[in-house]
């Protein structure tokens, strides 16, 4: 198995900084961790240090299980009036000869398109446009639902879910009650970006604000609904931001207990108004999925979102606190290969499988509220061969 050094081998090393030291011992002893330690971490820690403290908080929770599940998108339209200067997918509202806006019915072909295939969840989320409002939406959930109620409805955040309650004069609590009662079933994890208002009114200026993503999250939770997180790093924040991201992560989910999953999103800089930064390191991209998996000690599932990653930089992440890496996803995406990804993202069952048993973990189809549909570690496949026997390589 991939694995760092276990936790009370790294606890003996007597070179080890005394103020590192002491952030390990918290977290040997299950205790969580300041803001001025999360800092700490990010401005200080090495990588191997990272990987052996949040492997040892996701090998606690989860053993060696790592989940996928079988899922499609839709986009509905990538034409947007917001101007987020990370984004590659949204063709100005000035352009809009470039983009796509689906009806409902195209919606519903896409929806029929999977009949008769396994899938379990359909992630819907695109543009913010005048004329996809609360009765569109609500019309979209029904007759989805309508069509097939086995199918999990993971859709929009609360950029879209702000801007068409305000439209519609209707309040947070009202809309989403209506959102709900219409067939949607879980909130995914986008439209976070960075909470600070000095970062998010760069990038993201005019969509809600931190504490209104936050509060319609706070709302669905308390209808009983699940949603999840991501944070979007490595454009011009900086790390004291990152903290303050995780931390009104974790301050929210101690009052709610209501997000399943934690998704740090890489900045990718291909197609947008930030292509002059540099991207981050797979070495950072790792001490950040560790940090967030030592800091949300609340938040049961650390995602890799592997079109977004890379299948190896996702792989690799399952030594440093992942234990989700999303889905098949079947090409039905367009937001991260317009923006450096995977240009047609698709995985097949055995792919996943695969990707992860490869790296000594345990592959667990689930569905969207993290139920088990079927453990693959012996399943057979025609050309194991080649996936097995790389076991027990140490990468720190
Ligand atoms: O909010 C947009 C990000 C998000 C870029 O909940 C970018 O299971 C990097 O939230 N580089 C949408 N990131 C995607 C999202 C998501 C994805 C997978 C699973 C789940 C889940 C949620 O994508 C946006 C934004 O933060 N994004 N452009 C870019 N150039
Ligand atoms: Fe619109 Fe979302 Fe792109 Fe921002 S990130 S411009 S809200 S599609």
């Amino acid at each position: 198995m991939i694995s760092p050094a276990p936790l009370q081998t790294l606890l003996r090393d007597s070179r080890l900084a005394p103020h590192l030291r002491a952030v390990a011992q918290k977290v040997a002893q299950g205790e969580r961790i300041t803001e001025a330690e999360g800092l700490l971490l990010y401005e200080e820690a090495p990588l191997g240090f990272l990987g052996t403290l949040a492997n040892h908080v996701r090998e606690q929770k989860h053993g060696d299980n790592t989940y996928f599940n079988r899922n499609f998108h839709i986009e509905p339209t990538n034409v947007c009036l917001y101007t987020c200067t990370f984004c590659s997918y949204s063709r100005r509202i000035k352009k809009r000869e470039d983009g796509w806006e689906y009806t409902i019915e195209d919606m519903l072909d896409i929806v029929r398109k999977y009949d008769g295939q396994p899938v379990t969840e359909v992630h819907i989320v695109g543009g913010v446009l005048p004329q996809y409002d609360v009765p569109f939406y609500t019309e979209l959930f029904q007759r989805i639902h309508a069509h097939r109620p086995d199918l999990h409805i993971k859709a929009l955040t609360p950029v879209e879910y702000h801007y068409i309650f305000k439209k519609a004069k209707i309040s947070y609590e009202e809309g989403m009650r209506l959102m709900q009662e219409a067939g949607l079933q879980s909130m995914p994890g986008g439209g976070a970006e960075i909470f600070a208002p000095e970062i998010r009114d760069q990038i993201a200026g005019g969509k809600c604000s931190g504490e209104e993503w936050l509060r319609i999250h706070e709302i669905w939770h308390e209808l009983g609904g699940r949603s999840n997180a991501t944070m979007l790093y490595g454009h011009i924040e900086e790390y004291h931001h990152r903290v303050d991201h995780l931390e009104k992560l974790r301050a929210l989910q101690d009052k709610t207990g209501g997000f399943q999953t934690y998704i740090p999103l890489k900045f990718r800089n291909e197609n947008n108004e930030l292509s002059h930064l540099p991207e981050v390191s797979v070495i950072e991209d790792l001490r950040n999925y560790a940090i967030g998996r030592i800091y949300l000690d609340n938040f049961d599932h650390v995602k890799a979102y592997w079109p977004m990653i890379g299948r190896t930089t996702a792989q690799l992440s399952l030594a440093f606190g992942v234990n989700d890496i999303d889905g098949t996803i079947d090409d039905t995406t367009r937001i991260y290969s317009m923006a450096g990804g995977e240009k047609h993202p698709a995985m097949s069952t055995e792919d996943l499988v695969k990707m992860i048993r490869s790296v000594g973990r345990r592959p667990i189809e689930r569905d969207t509220l993290y139920g088990v549909i079927k453990d693959y570690t012996d399943a057979e496949f025609a050309d194991d061969k080649a996936y097995r026997g790389y076991t027990s390589l140490p990468v720190v």
